[in-house]
This record gives structure tokens, C-alpha cells and sequence, in this order.
């Protein structure tokens, strides 16, 4: 149930910046929540967690109650986001470590790149998680190539995500804070002598694991890798949101007058581990989890409000999106579980964060553009996030070179359009399926269907199964034997798209 409420601006003072940036090119902010399910934001109608702030985007523009991400967890999502490019295309476009080198090649079109050849200012700041160096990089050295390269005049950074190591900030390449005197090493296949681990010393930790997460531990908390030295570097992490939200601020503060800025905001919430600055910790009663949403939430009011202070909302285009579904105990024991109550991160959908069940990778999205975006508009328009790429390029006159498969749905976008996008592929560690109009097709894999850690149901079949998400939106019964020509028609397009990218089954599920 889509709740809809009022909301009216204050109108602020009209700055000077202001009246320049109606003769301009239209700003782009772009909000990417990590691990945020479509249940965790209140404007999707949950009554068990307030997110006002990022309601309100949706409110003055539009809500997309049908728009996915191209996959179920963040490399494959945030690849095919700034790529344009199906990630089931990339092999290495998959979970990375801290370490990864950068998956998006130097020469390949990206969204940051197109806005940079327009004019724009552009910075990417927060969670990263496509890779950056040339693998294993020296932390003590620029590194090279950088997320700068793939279009950012400005990056800071979380390398990979807020459980791995390295757990330094990375700046235009660049460790902050580094001190020579205590270089920082990394690997993720042994640990270094003397250095406490979370597997041999529990007792130095403040966050227990329920699952991996017990190699180096920072600020008592286990990661995933091993590191040492660094230590005036380290993040902490109950200050990370406070960090990000000032260089974003920062950023908006030197964009160079007369020009456009785009500006990617990787939020860390609420991905594990999930500790919330202490204006929030206690604060929505559903625990960390809960917590960090809230945290999330005001950062997108800080960041909102800023725009509107500097008299530069108006001419913003400001899309706030999540990259894969929700996940509740993934990895940690944070009591997620335990304080979940009533509340439904997935929404009601099936499975979540790793799932081919809609949770995987049906997400959450707004859109708003004050006189462009339709105000209020509820949309169920099925839209990929791969495609805001070309949607963005066909608003600024931006360039989308051949070989992305990004389409240009911008009047959807903004809420004018019913058009939308017919069938897509979705991705899930490696597994795929596919989704026609209102159909699912979730094809054969081996494998658990629930796993272990996480709880979640990840969707592997035995056959082909079929749901139709208009009768039967939490997925709770297989349709393919009642529909076998479905089945087959849909069988055939998902294999003739994604040809040997799909290794569910053996060469005879192959199409010929
Ligand atoms: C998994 C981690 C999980 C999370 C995920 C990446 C374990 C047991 N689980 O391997 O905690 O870090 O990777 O999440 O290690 S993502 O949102 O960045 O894709
Ligand atoms: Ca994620």
C-alpha cells in the first residue's frame, strides 16, 4: 500500500547561484542505499519504520513501485549502474574483495564519463565496490587506475564494503590519513604475525559473528580480510555517514561556478556492520538495523536541504535508489532477527539480498525534479536501474556510445511516461533469471534453497518455475505446470538473451 501525503516546501532564500543554475544543465544527485529494501523506506507504506526525508523525494516526484536493480548484491548492481552493461557479461563483476582491481575497463562509457564530457562536476563518495588498482594495489602509493577513472573528478571512498579491509577511506586514490611511519598491508589469504584475529580472540570483539567475518578486527568489530598497520588511517565507523555527508557538502561547496554537478552518494547504510552514530543508536526500536535507516534517512535530508540552502534543488535532478534488496542477519549478530517485529524489510516480497526471488533485486527508487518530475506520481512502470544511464544522457544531450545496453526511458522517469521496460535479466551471485511483464521466470539451479546464514531463500528450483507477480506478488506458488507454453516461450527468450551466460543446468537446457 502506497501512502501518500502532502508535503510543501519552505521556500528559502533565492541565492545567486540560483538564478545561474536556471540558464544551466540540470544537476544530477544520485543516492545509492545499500542493502535498503523497499520495506525499510516508509513511503512504500511500512508503519514500522519513519524515513521521511527519503518519502519526501517520492512525494514531490515519483515512486516506482516496479523498479529493480540489475542484481541482488552491490558489485554486479553498482557495475551495471554506471555501466550500462548487463553484469552477468563482466565474469569479474561479482562480491569483491578489498583488494580487487578495477572491473569497469579504462576505455568503456560510464555515466560518471558522460557528465564529465557535458561539463559537469562530477564525485563519487561513500560505498565504491567495483575494485581499484590492478589488483592486490600498494595501500602506501596512489593507486592507479582509481574510481576517479571511470569518470569522477572526486572520489573518497569505502574500497569495497564497511566489512572488509581495507577500512580506510580512499580519496582520488589515496589513502587519508595515511602515515608513512605505519604502512598499511592487505591480504585476504593470510593474516600477519602478532595481529589479533576475530576466530582466536572473541574477547577483544564488541560485535560477535555469526557467519565468516572473523579475520582483522577494527574498532572491535571483525572483518572479512586481514590487515595491518594503518591505524591513525582507520575509519570509525559510527562517524562514516557524518564523514561522507560533509565531503558531499564540500563537494557541493566548489563546484566550479557556471557548471553542472553530478554527484553519486553511496550511502553504507544498512549494510553490516551496522553501527549507527550515537544520535541514532536506540533511536527506531528494530535495533542497529533499524538505527542506520534512520541515520540514512537524515543523511538524505541533510543532503536535500543543503541543495535547497545553496538554491540548487530546483535545478536537481535528485534519484534515491537502493542496490540490491534487504538482507536482516547477514553475517553479524546484531540482533536484526531478534528486533525484526512486524516490520517487513522486504515488503512482503520473497527471499531478499542474494535471492532470484523478487527481494533480490526489486528495490526501491524516487525520482524528483522540481517542474519536470510529475508531483506525487506513483508509477508502476517496470525500470531498471541500468537504464538511468541513457535515460540521464537523453535529458542532457549526453552521449551513450554503442555497446551499452542502457535505454533512454527518461519520460518514465520523470514520471510522464508509462513506457517501460518489457523483460529484463535479473542477476544473483552468478545464478540468473528472468522477468516478462508481470511473469517471473526463475530457471533450474543447484543449490540450498535457503541459506544457512542469512536465512534467506535464494531460489534455486529444480525445473523451471514460473509466478505470476500480479495474482501472486510474494511469489508463494509455482505456475509453470499450469502453464507449460508460457514456460516454454519464456525458457526460450531468457536462454536466447543470456546464451551460455546461464550454467544452471546442463548443455541439453541449452537452446540449440
Ligand atoms: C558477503 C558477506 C556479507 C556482505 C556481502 C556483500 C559473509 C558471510 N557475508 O560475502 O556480509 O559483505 O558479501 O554485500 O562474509 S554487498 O551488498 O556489498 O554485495
Ligand atoms: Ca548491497
Amino acid at each position: 500500500m502506497i501512502m501518500k501525503k502532502q508535503v510543501t516546501l519552505a521556500t528559502l532564500p533565492f541565492l545567486a547561484l540560483a538564478a545561474a543554475a536556471q540558464n544551466q544543465q540540470p544537476n544530477v544527485l544520485l543516492i545509492v542505499a545499500d542493502d535498503l529494501g523497499m520495506g525499510d523506506v516508509s513511503a512504500y507504506g511500512s508503519e514500522t519504520i519513519s524515513t521521511p526525508n527519503i518519502d519526501r523525494i517520492g512525494q514531490m516526484g515519483v515512486l516506482f513501485t516496479n523498479a529493480y536493480a540489475t542484481s541482488a548484491t552491490s558489485t554486479p548492481s553498482r557495475y551495471a549502474l554506471f555501466t550500462g552493461v548487463s553484469p552477468y557479461k563482466n565474469p569479474r563483476a561479482k562480491i569483491l574483495p578489498g583488494d580487487a582491481p578495477l572491473i569497469i575497463e579504462p576505455n568503456q562509457p560510464t555515466m560518471p564519463k558522460m557528465f564529465q564530457a557535458l561539463g559537469y562536476a562530477t564525485a563519487g563518495i561513500g560505498k565504491w565496490h567495483l575494485g581499484m588498482g590492478l589488483g592486490n594495489p600498494d595501500w602506501n602509493q596512489p593507486i592507479d587506475p582509481s574510481p576517479n577513472s571511470i569518470g569522477f573528478d572526486y572520489t573518497c571512498v569505502v574500497a569495497a564494503t564497511n566489512d572488509r579491509v581495507p577500512t580506510v577511506y580512499v580519496q582520488n586514490g589515496n589513502v587519508v590519513g595515511l602515515d608513512p611511519d605505519d604502512p598499511i598491508e592487505v591480504s585476504y589469504e593470510h593474516n600477519f604475525p602478532g595481529e589479533p584475529t576475530g576466530k582466536d580472540n572473541p574477547e577483544l570483539l564488541r560485535m560477535l559473528p555469526n557467519h565468516g567475518h572473523n579475520q582483522s578486527i577494527v574498532n572491535g568489530i571483525p572483518r572479512i580480510g586481514y590487515m595491518r598497520g594503518g591505524q591513525k588511517a582507520k575509519w570509525v565507523d559510527e562517524d562514516m555517514a557524518d564523514y561522507f555527508l560533509g565531503l558531499c557538502k564540500d563537494f557541493l561547496d566548489n563546484v566550479p561556478e557556471g557548471k553542472p554537478f553530478f554527484l553519486y552518494y553511496g550511502l553504507h547504510e544498512p549494510h553490516v556492520p551496522r553501527l549507527p552514530n550515537e544520535r541514532f543508536a536506540g533511536k527506531s526500536g528494530l535495533g542497529p538495523r533499524g538505527d542506520v535507516i534512520l541515520e540514512a534517512d537524515w543523511c538524505v535530508g541533510e543532503i536535500l536541504s543543503y541543495l535547497e540552502k545553496k538554491g540548487v534543488l530546483d535545478n536537481t535532478i535528485v534519484i534515491f535508489t537502493s542496490d540490491n534488496g534487504a538482507v536482516v542477519q547477514d553475517g553479524y549478530k546484531d540482533m536484526g532477527t531478534e528486533l525484526l517485529g512486524n516490520h517487513q524489510p522486504s515488503n512482503g516480497m520473497r527471499g531478499g539480498k542474494y535471492s532470484l526471488f523478487e527481494g533480490g533485486a526489486h528495490i526501491p527508487m524516487m525520482a524528483y525534479w522540481k517542474g519536470h518530475t510529475a508531483e506525487g506520481k506513483v508509477s508502476d512502470a517496470m525500470i531498471s536501474q541500468m537504464d538511468i544511464f541513457a535515460s540521464l544522457a537523453a535529458i542532457t544531450g549526453g552521449k551513450v556510445a554503442p555497446g551499452v545496453e542502457s535505454r533512454d526511458f527518461h519520460r518514465t522517469l520523470l514520471g510522464k511516461s508509462k513506457a517501460h521496460r518489457r523483460e529484463l535479466i535479473l542477476e544473483a551471485s552468478g545464478r540468473l533469471c528472468y522477468r516478462s511483464g508481470h511473469y517471473a521466470l526463475i530457471p533450474p539451479y543447484k543449490g540450498k534453497m535457503v541459506q544457512d546464514h542469512t536465512g534467506i531463500e535464494l531460489g534455486n528450483f529444480p525445473e523451471y518455475a514460473l509466478f505470476d507477480l500480479r495474482k501472486d506478488p510474494a511469489q508463494t506458488t509455482d505456475i509453470s505446470a499450469k502453464h507449460k507454453l508460457r514456460v516454454w516461450i519464456y525458457k526460450r527468450r531468457f536462454l536466447k538473451i543470456v546464451g551460455e551466460h546461464y550454467n544452471g543446468n546442463t548443455k541439453a537446457e541449452k537452446l540449440q
